[in-house]
């Protein structure tokens, strides 16, 4: 009897270790960032452009103690990836792990009650069951499909191109903050974490605020490209579903559609040294008229993009027309 319970202690152990491996590493991804009630002073105002100031609980964690579920799961969805994403997950990953798990740890301890020496002096000697063994292939089977699908389809849009027109930002990762290119726009900034004094006075979530933000049209495709200077970051957005790594000498990129306005916060996520956590991100997507006003108070051009389309263009029908008498 000691060595069979001692097993079935063992396999039930297991079991709720799995569970925890699986609850666990979702807790460590919401962590505390109360907004500050206290001020409402707004960023300050350049141009045409007003900061937005950001709504609490949307685009940023939620802390254990103001909702201890939230705090446990995503952040709510702003992306139609995200929302897909977010589907599968509420969906089909986490009812199948639930109804395993308990499916599992029942069999568990109906064999361990049902079947140790004592209730069971007597073994049966079956080694073949035709029906069970079956079952037990055909089944998981059915489930890795209904899992496949999904997760395949999420895997496709996420590598979807984006279109010729899309606006480009090229997100680049320094030790320890961010810079923003927007060569279509001729803009460049660089973007550091605010002070927690600077980041309370301006309603913000602390290790999270920046004094620069990267400011995007909302409702267009936009072309993310990341690549870094020094080491490798990684640039990622939980409430808009993107982290893209960003590696020195190399440049990802991956299209974003953000459907609708808001401040949405993220961090750098791949160890890069010793400020690695203090190298926020902050995502602002502001309609396309606030967003040329942005352009506008950065110093930047409305049709530097259209520019270098002519300037290329001008220097192809140059050369054509070079070819063209020799030809
Ligand atoms: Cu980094």
């Amino acid at each position: 009897m000691g060595q069979a319970f001692a097993r079935m202690k063992f396999g039930i152990l297991a079991l709720m270790a799995a569970v925890l491996a699986v609850a666990v590493p979702q807790m460590a991804v919401a962590q505390e960032a109360g907004v500050a009630e206290a001020a409402e002073a707004a960023p300050e105002a350049v141009g045409g452009y007003t900061p937005m100031a950001p709504t609490e609980g949307k685009g940023m964690p939620t802390a254990y103690e103001d909702d201890a579920l939230a705090s446990m799961t995503f952040q709510d969805q702003y992306s139609q990836d995200g929302q897909y994403a977010l589907w599968m997950h509420d969906w089909i990953l986490m009812p199948v792990i639930t109804v395993m798990s308990l499916f599992v740890l029942g069999l568990l301890i109906y064999v361990g009650l049902r079947f140790n020496r004592r209730v069971n002096p007597m073994p049966s000697k079956t080694t073949h069951n035709t029906l069970i063994e079956v079952v037990w292939t055909v089944l998981p089977v059915i489930i890795l499909v209904v899992i496949a699908v999904p997760s395949i389809t999420l895997l496709a849009r996420q590598y979807e191109t984006p279109p010729a027109d899309a606006i480009t930002i090229k997100t680049v990762g320094y030790q320890w903050y961010w810079g923003y290119e927007y060569p279509d726009h001729d803009v460049e900034i660089i973007s550091n974490m605010l002070t927690e004094e600077e980041a309370v006075a301006s309603g913000q979530p602390f290790q999270l605020a920046v004094d620069n933000r990267m400011v995007v049209p909302v409702g267009v495709p936009l072309r993310i490209q990341t690549t870094a200077a020094d080491v490798i970051h990684a640039f990622a957005v939980p409430s808009l579903w993107f982290k893209q790594d960003a590696v020195p000498g190399r440049l990802n990129e991956r299209m974003l559609v953000i459907d609708e306005p808001g401040v949405y916060y993220g961090q750098c996520s791949e160890l890069c040294g010793a400020l690695h956590g203090y190298m926020p991100i902050t995502v602002e997507a502001v309609p396309m008229e606030q967003f040329e006003a942005w352009v506008v108070s950065q110093g930047g051009s409305l049709t530097a993009a259209e520019e270098v389309v002519e300037a290329v263009a001008d220097d192809t029908s140059a050369a054509e027309a070079v070819e063209e008498p020799a030809a």
